[in-house]
């Protein structure tokens, strides 16, 4: 039977709070490979989580990663965290990612911490309209240093680079700031699909390679990977 498309683990309306006022997380989703959330059993990557500010398009990037479409209309915001799988092939092996949508929202940052720890990638986005959501990258990033794996894999997305009379924040911005803090970067567009397909293999090929850990293979360069595969959204870029 068809799933429902959104597997919202903590419903609207339901009690955030403890009788003590404290945050009161969701339960987690059992690590991978335990099936439960969407049936990834064996050889399952993940989990990769989606963080940012609230409105930056980290679930409308999901939402065109996985089913090829733009979440046009009114903007839904995520309530504490979706979950969702996808099987994608990397280099004619076929890997299942978990990928976990977390909500942008402030009054959600509890939930998103409780998280971070099992995460063994992060896209960390943010809305190249809005100069805001790009100042915020760098407490991002310190929360990110707090709360996540040290070897987390990480990259730095610029969205909605479709919007190019709205844009504030030049490309050259972002990779600026990503050379900084040594991530990868691209600028992507849930709308238009630019890059999108690409963020998630690159991450894919990478936790794959982790994986698998063969002596022989050379080891994956996710740096090189998106510098080589990465397009531009100009007229002009090649
Ligand atoms: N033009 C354009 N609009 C986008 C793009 N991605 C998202 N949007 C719009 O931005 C708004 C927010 O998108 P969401 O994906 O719901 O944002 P979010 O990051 O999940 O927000 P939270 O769930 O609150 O954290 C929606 O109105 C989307 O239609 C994009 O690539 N281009
Ligand atoms: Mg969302």
């Amino acid at each position: 039977s068809q799933r429902a498309p959104l597997e919202t683990v903590l419903m609207v309306g339901a009690p955030l709070k403890s009788p003590r006022g404290q945050w009161h997380p969701p339960r987690k989703p059992p690590h991978v490979g335990c099936g439960v959330f969407g049936g990834c059993t064996g050889d399952c990557e993940g989990p990769v989580m989606l963080v940012g500010d609230s409105g930056v398009g980290k679930t409308c990037l999901l939402v065109r990663f996985k089913d090829g479409a733009f979440l046009a209309g009114s903007f839904i915001s995520t309530v504490g965290i979706d979950f969702r799988n996808k099987v994608l092939t990397v280099d004619g092996v076929k890997v299942k990612l978990q990928i976990w949508d977390t909500a942008g929202q402030e009054r959600f940052r509890s939930v998103t911490h409780a998280y971070y720890r099992d995460a063994h990638a992060l896209l960390l986005l943010y809305d190249v309209t809005n100069k805001a959501s790009f100042d915020n990258i760098q407490a991002w990033l310190t929360e990110i240093h707090e709360y996540a794996q040290q070897d987390v894999v990480l990259m730095l997305l610029g969205n909605k680079v479709d919007s190019t009379q709205d844009r504030v924040v030049k490309r050259e911005d972002g990779e600026k700031l990503a050379k900084e803090y040594g991530v990868p970067f691209m600028e992507t567009s849930a709308k238009s699909g630019l890059n999108v397909e690409l963020a998630f293999t690159a991450i894919a090929k990478e936790l794959k390679h982790r994986s698998m850990k063969l002596p022989n293979e050379p080891k994956f360069k996710l740096h090189d990977y998106v510098k080589k595969e990465v397009r531009g959204s100009g007229c002009c870029r090649s």
